[in-house]
């Protein structure tokens, strides 16, 4: 029996119309440092992302192509799995919504719904947006050009006419109120909360969920002419991965509901509305948050795969390194907000916190100990007092980051890490252990020593943001494996004097433009 507590953390899924681009990975980002963190302090993580690869959108870009959906979304998917790779993700599972799992899934929970009288066969006449997959209402609408309507997403928007089954979703405006009451942090940041409750305010009307005029989807149980509508396809995805509908069995009980679904702002009243409401109408709870992020903008203007500004992932990481790169994007912007991209801020970011400031503080100290301490972990002696504040502050970190970790708040645990990294810099100026050497050797050992023992806590705290740079920065000071995690913060973990250590190599080098 695991006596580990869970955590199920998810990402969107993503549409395989086209390649992925930053934002995709952004999001897919946030999730993997988060899975990272609670895995190193003890949790049972699962983390799960895939490739959303049914409905209209995705039938018309393979059309584009000779390819059949099929292969064209084969093709599509391999990208986004090639791209967990790069970025070093470590999902755990990687759903398709072409796989049986999936489709059989999708099939249960439609047939749940029907049997809880949740769902009737209408007609839709009305507003439909295939770039969104989204169906808008006319007071949505604004005039485009050429008499082209465009929803509030910039996409145009045409008159789709034709029968359609529909969820009840009219008869759970309260029920949504008062989750949205009862769990005050499932809708995370606030100002999307806010949002989504006056949006549930205004009443709501019935969703349409099956499409006659699309082949490319999940077939309705009992009636071959429609699919299912993409968006309930696409969210039933977090529960077929914890093995729905086998609702009674080990996994589906320990890790639904999920502890955290991450979208983009975009897709939010699809997480924070249609997908609970689906939910307690199948007689299942809802997660625990949803956590909307801002946008990457490039100019000014969303990065998206139709704007044609995108940034691709796999030249930013041949150009700068994985790491940088991970730790630009989580360090930038705060998280929840927007923020423009730059080239000239991800260079600022690398050459003056990763290599000047981390980078040079553990590349002073390892050398130091390989010149003066015979490249051993130094003997310390009696402590002072600066010794102790450095250290306390070290200890205290990873609360502070954990703190910070629990709220998605990237941005304010790298800051509580960096204050640290000053605080370790400040240290070395001011024990200046090079003239120690010759004065007090036996200080100095206490002074690098205490110094490693920082840098220890510092790799710690920063594996899950840079994961390679932090295990390399870990072989340097010979932690041992069964030491790379949370356990080992604090004494109970401390370097043993006197344990040889590896020619130390930099670890963030500062990049230069050609
Ligand atoms: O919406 N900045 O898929 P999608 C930040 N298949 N994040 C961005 C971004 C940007 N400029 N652009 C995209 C779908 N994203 C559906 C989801 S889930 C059951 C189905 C990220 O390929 C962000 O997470 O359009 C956004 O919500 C998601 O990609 C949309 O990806």
């Amino acid at each position: 029996m695991e006596s580990r507590q869970s955590f199920y953390i998810t990402t969107p899924i993503y549409y395989v119309n086209d390649v992925p681009h930053i934002g995709h990975v952004y999001t897919t980002l946030a999730c993997d440092v988060l899975a990272r963190f609670k895995r190193l302090d003890g949790f049972d993580v699962k983390f799960l992302t895939g490739t959303d690869e049914h409905g209209q959108k995705v039938e018309k870009a393979a059309r584009a192509t000779s390819l059949t959906p099929r292969v064209f979304t084969d093709n599509v998917s391999q990208n986004f799995h090639d791209l967990m790779g790069l970025m070093e993700f470590s999902n755990d599972d990687f759903i398709r919504t072409t796989e049986p799992r999936h489709m059989r899934s999708c099939q249960a929970l439609w047939n749940e719904l029907v049997s809880r009288d949740q769902i009737y066969l209408g007609y839709y006449a009305g507003w439909y947006s295939v770039r969104d997959e989204a169906f808008w209402n006319k007071d949505e609408l604004t005039d485009g050009p050429g008499g082209t309507q465009l929803a509030p997403t910039g996409a145009t928007v045409e008159w789709i006419e034709e029968p359609s089954y529909f969820f009840k979703l009219s008869n759970w405006q309260e029920e949504l109120l008062k989750l949205y009451d009862h769990q005050q942090d499932f809708i995370v940041p606030k100002s999307r909360r806010n949002e989504v409750i006056s949006f549930v305010r205004m009443g709501l009307t019935d969703l349409s969920v099956s499409r006659a005029t699309c082949t490319w989807g999940v077939p309705v149980p009992g009636d071959t002419d429609h699919v299912m509508y993409v968006w309930l396809d696409a969210l039933v995805n977090y529960i077929t991965a914890v093995g729905y509908p086998e609702t009674k069995s080990q996994t589906f009980a320990r890790y639904w509901p999920a502890n955290l679904q991450m979208v983009g702002k975009d897709i939010l009243r699809f997480h924070t509305v249609y997908w609970p409401a689906l939910l307690m109408a199948a007689g299942l709870d809802p997660p625990k948050r949803v956590f909307a992020h801002g946008w990457w903008t490039n100019q000014g203007q969303k990065i998206s795969k139709s704007s044609h500004n995108s940034v691709d992932p796999v030249t930013l990481v041949k150009r700068y390194g994985l790491d940088p790169v991970r730790y630009f994007l989580l360090r930038d912007v705060p998280f929840g907000n927007d923020g423009d991209f730059s080239h000239h801020a991800m260079v600022k970011r690398i050459n003056g916190e990763l290599a000047n400031e981390l980078g040079n503080l553990a590349q002073r100290v390892l050398s130091l100990i390989r010149r003066d301490c015979a490249a051993r972990v130094p003997e310390p002696g009696p402590r002072m007092a600066s010794d102790e504040a450095l250290l306390a502050e070290a200890y205290l970190l990873l609360e502070q980051v954990r703190l910070a970790m629990d709220k998605q708040a990237f941005h304010e645990a790298l800051k509580s890490i960096w204050k640290v990294v000053r605080s370790s810099n400040g240290y070395v100026d001011r024990q200046a252990p090079w003239i120690l050497r010759q004065t007090d050797p036996s200080r100095m050992a206490t002074v690098l020593y205490v110094l490693a023992e920082t840098l220890r806590h510092l790799a710690l705290m920063m594996a899950p943001f840079v994961p390679r740079s932090a295990a390399r920065l870990m072989d340097q000071l010979a932690v041992v494996a069964g030491a790379r995690t949370f356990a080992a913060v604090g004494p109970a973990g401390a370097l043993t004097p006197g344990t040889p250590l590896p020619r130390p190599q930099g670890i963030f080098p500062r990049f230069i433009s050609s």
